[in-house]
């Protein structure tokens, strides 16, 4: 490999992994943007947005009183950009929930 092409790599290298420190660090669970990660509103939004809640069902009663992102479709997006974030145990899907259920049953 010349020095060309091991500098290149070694750069490309870097600044994937420059990205991947950068869109983590944008993602918090603070879903309504409030200041704090709660489990009956961030927590809540998280798990409606898992099983495809939309609009006011998704919101209704589940954003802080000081939220700053407090619409659905705001929301709705956030949850969307991060989706990967949301697979916590990274087994490609995001819909554990539901599939567990029949299971559970
Ligand atoms: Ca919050
Ligand atoms: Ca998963």
């Amino acid at each position: 490999m010349s020095r060309l092409q091991t500098f290149l790599t070694t750069a490309l290298l870097a600044l994937s992994i420059f990205s991947l420190n950068a869109r983590s660090e944008d993602f918090t669970l603070d879903v309504d943007a409030d200041g704090k990660t709660e489990p009956l509103t961030d927590g809540l939004l998280i798990i409606r947005h898992l099983f495809d809640f939309e609009g006011e069902t998704l919101t209704s009663s589940a954003v802080g009183s000081d939220a700053t992102r407090s619409n659905p479709q705001q929301i709705k997006d956030y949850l969307n950009t991060y989706s990967t974030q949301l697979d916590i145990d990274g087994d490609g899907f995001l819909d554990e929930l539901m599939s567990m259920a029949p299971a559970a049953a």
